[in-house]
């Protein structure tokens, strides 16, 4: 019996991938490969259903003989381990970023005298279209608080953005950078400390209430489906914190940050030239300890940030403290510098990687930020966050668009840097 291989991530079963799969079963024995969950964060949003439950409906199809794991975008691995008589594709693949996967696959097919079958694409139906129609479900609470877990286990790098408006979040929902091996996304928001207080005039130190906070991220959660981690200070009081875990549980917030200082906060790239005191190690250990028994979702992280090096307390302390932190229950560990250099932090990720392989690292390259989120992730870092970069960028267009109209007198001259009326009208589904 001969042997036929089709790939597909089975998110949702439609007629296009019935047709291919009883296609391929008049060449002989059809063998799905199920695109794994990382395979398909190289290029797309993470898919609803788990790998395990794709793969046993793919299990259950008519026609189908056995179901493996396709683990790369690129087919061409597994037509390489199993040598299939065929392989089966739509022939959509002949333009755009796919082709070269197509090239891939031909040269492997070519090398054992396989042979490529390629059927027209189902026009009437798209996978990516109906995942659309999910767009809902994506956005509830639950579905999206449990994203940030599942990014962390299947990327690389998970990359998340500075929110501080709906419209700043919508920004970074949409915006993509397609190259040839994978389509680059942001995987979800930052809520800022210093670009929430900045948006309202106020300086970072603590000043806004929770309810003001929570306010911000329902109006981003009202238009967004990904997941948000929150920059919660110091936490407040441990019998604070814990009441602020289970509000921001409760509403889908994926993680909380909270940093190892006490007293009046301030904004950690002063480090030492303002007053700032870091809080006792073995009180802010308990502080999570509490915050993990007050939390109700699983999904929910809580990721302890070391201000040592921020401080200039040294790299030994701020080991002695992850292992602390680790040990009380964080979720994960986010190292903070603000030196030119990043020398200091992936250090500090060296030894926490060889320590606690399974606990997720987190990044701010503010300052060294020369580094690359792949050069982060090959030194063991899970997620990069950008904190500040989207307030930073309005702040300057608004305020040449200010002083610009004020010097020339009239806004002729800063048009051109400007969003038309006509794009802004057709920016928000609805408007018109
Ligand atoms: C924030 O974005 O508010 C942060 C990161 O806490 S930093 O400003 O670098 O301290
Ligand atoms: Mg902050």
């Amino acid at each position: 019996m001969k042997t036929i291989y089709l790939g597909t991530s089975a998110d949702f079963i439609h007629h296009g991938i019935i047709n291919i799969i009883e296609h391929a079963a008049s060449y002989g024995e059809v063998i799905v490969g199920c695109l794994s969950d990382a395979a398909i964060s190289e290029f797309k949003p993470l898919p609803i259903l788990s790998f395990e439950h794709r793969k046993k409906v793919l299990e259950n199809i008519k026609g189908v003989s056995k179901v493996v794991a396709q683990e790369d975008w690129d087919y061409s691995f597994n037509l390489k381990a199993l040598k299939p008589n065929f392989m089966i594709h739509g022939d959509d693949w002949r333009e755009g970023h796919m082709t070269h996967i197509r090239n891939n696959c031909m040269e492997v097919l070519n090398s054992y005298g396989g042979k490529l079958i390629e059927i027209p694409y189902t026009l009437d139906v798209s996978a990516s279209l109906l995942s659309r129609d999910l767009y809902s479900y994506r956005a509830s609470p639950s579905q999206r608080q449990k994203l940030l877990r599942r990014l962390i286990d299947s990327k690389k790098i998970v990359r998340i953005m500075e929110a501080h408006s709906p419209i700043s979040a919508l920004i970074s929902e949409n915006a993509v950078y397609e190259c040839d091996d994978s389509h680059r996304r942001f995987d979800g928001f930052w809520s800022s400390s210093l670009t929430d207080s900045t948006e309202m005039g106020k300086p970072d130190i603590e000043v806004l209430d929770l309810s003001h906070r929570t306010k911000n991220i329902g109006d981003i959660f009202d238009v967004t489906t990904k997941p948000l981690i929150i920059d919660l200070d110091t936490g407040g009081i441990p019998e604070h914190f814990v009441h602020s875990v289970n509000r921001l549980d409760r509403m889908g917030v994926s993680a909380v940050i909270i940093e190892d200082k006490t007293g009046l906060k301030k904004n950690s790239l002063f480090g030492n030239d303002v007053a700032q005191t870091q809080a006792d190690m073995n009180e802010f250990a308990e502080k999570i300890r509490l915050g993990k028994a007050a939390q109700i979702s699983p999904d929910f992280m809580i990721i302890a940030r070391i201000e040592s090096l921020i401080l200039e307390k040294g790299m030994e302390d701020a080991r002695v403290r992850g292992r602390t932190y680790v040990k009380a229950g964080a979720d994960g560990i986010m190292i903070h510098s603000r030196q030119k250099s990043p020398a200091e932090v992936l250090e500090f990720a060296k030894f926490h990687k060889s320590e606690f392989p399974n606990i997720p690292l987190v990044c701010v390259p503010s300052s060294f930020n020369e580094i690359t989120a792949k050069e982060l992730a090959d030194a063991g870092f899970d997620v990069v966050i950008y904190a500040n970069h989207l307030m930073r960028a309005s702040y300057k267009a608004m305020h040449e668009t200010a002083t610009g109209i004020l010097e020339y007198d009239r806004s002729w001259e800063v048009e051109d840097k400007l969003i038309s009326i006509k794009e802004i009208l057709k920016l928000i589904p609805g408007t018109e």
